[in-house]
């Protein structure tokens, strides 16, 4: 597993350890070459380099699965079955839990490198009649929740919105027995705003232009997207690469399969409608320039699909009630008001009931009465992204991909330095860009700029995003990767907005918009709408809201600290598990098929690492194996061991290596393997073994002429 035995090719190097020189351009050229024939998977050792074809490629169907069961790792051309096949081998023979960690920035390609992981599990491992009903709901859960999280954005026609982590649970027998699924920071914000070229969740779309007529009449709904002001925002509701009306049917389908009964499907799209209405209710302003509801039909229909009182509903959107001790007072909501608290329950209804959603997926995966051996972890997130504008929501999304990236390089230093120290071999060090110095920034307690927009959340009185960001200023001061308008120098000044603040984060810099950071931070909703949901007669909504309050007289976490909080407890069940990477690249901007900008490859070549990781692999020995591997790959070279060498593994390598001819400096024996320094040594040995089996090859067929 620990290195690779194949040669130069000529479709560039299979495996970049084996490159001749660690420079950039030719790990680019190398990369370059492949991609010109299609050839999307390189590696790094047992690490998957993955670049995005934007195409269809038929490498994906059952006969390769098969081809990729049980070989070892470098036997075949690279391919993301060979990481899933022997993550999975590993884990049976190790009996440990391993993740795989699918990183890369938005569009990169994780998410369909994740759903091909779980397919070829699906097609690959044993499973008994019983069993197979795992398998579905777990193939089947993907596309439940691509529909419900995620959206069409300017990086990605289907950019996940959420962030995925999912264990599968297999028995000693290496069959799947269950499976769970934590989710991450939905962005909710979508559901009520989309930003020009974007989308809302496609759930909606597949509603309206999927849904049959009379689902449509029994919801409400007119069977025209450009009807809903919460779809039309981007002014893209139909994308000609998304097909809505087919993607309607498979989730009717998938969500009988992920066992949500008829009354759950019934009250799930009741939801969904209820959202769009709600972005309908419109306010005009009464006689004295307050909120009054311009239409009530829109509002009888949220009414009538949540199961509240409309009146209620109706006050609740357009004024607030304050009871005093004798009296009750009248607060009546401006119309920015009324849209900010229309939205505010929109918002809440969906992402609420998405989290429901993956409670149910969860609990019919959930393994009733067998033995769980092991796990392997599948961790899919939304990606690192810019955009013109950024905002909280891409301040926590990049803040995740610190946190991963710092977890790559925690992994790779650490198993790396663990496996030299292990066999006894001397460890020279490679210098890395460590990102710990922003997860810092982000996350430090009292320091972190999480916990000065938490303090400006509680501050009762004037706090307003523009006061944090002064917050920010003064804590900040001068560190290395924070700037604003304040503190910048004359040139970056032009560049940033009064609001904005910068951060240069490990994959480049991103100028984020204070706007709507506290807002969306409380993420609060008032009392008199939430106790109104309690009594919805949809039981979801019911649900929704009466257990997920349990004490409603505590101030909540904030968002960010909860987001916090929950990356933390997933990078500490990462570092219990072995790891596996793919890194996942972009190869262009436009979507366009097999086309390669270089420029945006090398800068993501740089910042996830890859070279780092290349050298580090290489620092000390490029090229590491089990001796007893080595020894049967081997041993036609050498006559004292072939056929049969008898005695221990090390022995009989140490005679091969010494008749092949390697000089000391060029290998060290460690306790259970040998460590060549530099693939050159390897090639050779390669290109010995190569003439060898030709010449075997060539006597056999002479013997066979003969007779
Ligand atoms: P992401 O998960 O990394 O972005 P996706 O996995 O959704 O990216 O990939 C984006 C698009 O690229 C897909 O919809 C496909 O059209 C194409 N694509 C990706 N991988 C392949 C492949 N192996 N073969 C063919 N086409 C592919 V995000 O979720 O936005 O961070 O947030
Ligand atoms: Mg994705």
């Amino acid at each position: 597993m620990e290195g690779a035995l194949i040669a130069r090719d000529k479709v560039g190097i299979q495996d970049f350890v084996l490159l001749d020189e660690t420079t950039e351009t030719a790990f680019l050229d190398n990369l370059k070459k492949r991609f010109e024939k299609d050839l999307i998977y390189t590696y790094i050792g047992t690490l998957v380099v993955s670049l995005n074809p934007y195409k269809e490629l038929d490498i994906y169907n059952p006969l390769q699965m098969e081809l990729y069961m049980g070989v070892t790792f470098f036997e075949l051309p690279p391919h993301i079955y060979a990481l899933a096949d022997n993550a999975y081998h590993a884990m049976l023979a190790e009996l440990n839990d391993h993740f795989i960690l699918i990183s890369g920035e938005s569009g990169a390609g994780k998410t369909e490198a994740s759903k091909k992981i779980l397919q070829y599990y699906a097609f690959s491992c044993p499973s008994t009649a019983r069993l197979n009903s795992v398998r579905d709901k777990m193939l089947m859960s993907n596309p439940v929740l691509e529909a419900f999280g995620n959206a069409k954005t300017l990086k990605n026609d289907n950019s996940s919105r959420f962030g995925k982590y999912m264990d599968i649970q297999f028995n000693s027998e290496g069959e799947a027995v269950g499976g769970h699924i934590l989710n991450y920071l939905l962005e909710k914000s979508r559901v009520v705003h989309q930003n020009h070229g974007e989308r809302n969740f496609h759930i909606f779309y597949q509603l309206v232009e999927g849904g049959d007529e009379a689902l449509l009449r029994q919801l409400g709904l007119e069977k025209d997207c450009l009807y809903y002001n919460y779809l039309t925002q981007g002014e893209c509701a139909i994308v000609s690469s998304i097909t809505d009306k087919t993607d309607w049917k498979t989730v009717k389908n998938a969500l009988k399969v992920i066992e949500v009964n008829e009354s759950d499907t019934s009250d799930l799209f009741g939801v969904v409608a209820s959202v769009l209405h709600l972005g309908n209710v419109e306010f005009d302003p009464d006689s004295r320039g307050y909120a009054s509801l311009n239409n009530n039909t829109e509002l009888r229909w949220v009414s009538t699909l949540l199961g509240v009182s409309a009146q209620t509903l109706q006050e609740g959107l357009t004024f607030r009630k304050i009871e005093t001790q004798n009296d009750q007072v009248f607060s009546p909501f401006t119309i920015d008001h009324a849209v900010y608290v229309r939205d505010a329950l929109a918002k809440a209804i969906y992402g609420r009931t998405f989290t429901w959603l993956v409670h149910q997926v969860n609990e019919s995966l959930e393994n009733k009465d067998e033995t769980k051996m092991a796990v392997i972890g599948l961790l899919d997130i939304y990606g690192f992204e810019v955009f013109y504008v950024n905002s909280f929501e891409q301040f926590c999304i990049n803040y995740c991909n610190e946190k991963l990236q710092q977890l790559f390089i925690q992994l790779t230093l650490k198993s790396e330095q663990e496996e030299y120290q292990a066999e006894d071999i001397e460890w020279e060090s490679v210098q890395f860009f460590n990102n710990k110095i922003i997860c810092d920034l982000v996350e430090e307690r009292y320091r972190g700029i999480i916990s000065i927009l938490d303090e400006e959340c509680l501050r009762p009185g004037d706090a307003t995003d523009l006061t944090f960001l002064e917050r920010l200023e003064e804590k900040m001061g001068n560190h290395p990767h924070f700037v604003t308008h304040r503190l910048a120098d004359i040139t970056t000044r032009k560049t940033l907005e009064r609001g904005d603040f910068r951060l240069l984060h490990y994959a480049g810099e991103v100028t984020y918009c204070v706007v709507g950071f506290l807002d969306k931070n409380n993420d609060l909703l008032y009392r008199n709408i939430k106790d109104l949901m309690c009594q919805s007669k949809n039981a979801i909504v019911r649900e929704c809201f009466s257990t997920m309050d349990p004490d409603s007289r505590r101030r909540p976490e904030t968002v960010a600290t909860q987001f916090k909080s929950s990356l933390l407890k997933l990078t500490e069940s990462l570092l219990a598990k072995h790891a596996w990477y793919v890194r996942c690249l972009k190869s262009n901007e436009s979507k366009k098929p097999g086309q390669l900008d270089e420029a945006l490859v090398r800068h993501q070549v740089k910042y996830l690492g890859l070279m780092e990781h290349l050298r580090v692999r290489r620092a000390g020995f490029a090229y590491r194996r089990r001796y007893d591997v080595f020894l049967q790959r081997y041993k036609p070279l050498c006559p004292a061991t072939w056929p049969h060498w008898i005695g221990l593994p090390m022995d009989g390598v140490e005679v091969l290596v010494q008749h092949l001819g390697y000089l000391p400096y060029e290998y060290k024996m460690g306790r259970t393997k040998i460590f060549i320094r530099h693939p050159r040594t390897l090639y050779a040995t390669e290109d010995a073994f190569e003439r060898c089996k030709h010449e075997l090859a060539t006597k056999l067929q002479a013997k066979y002429r003969g007779y």
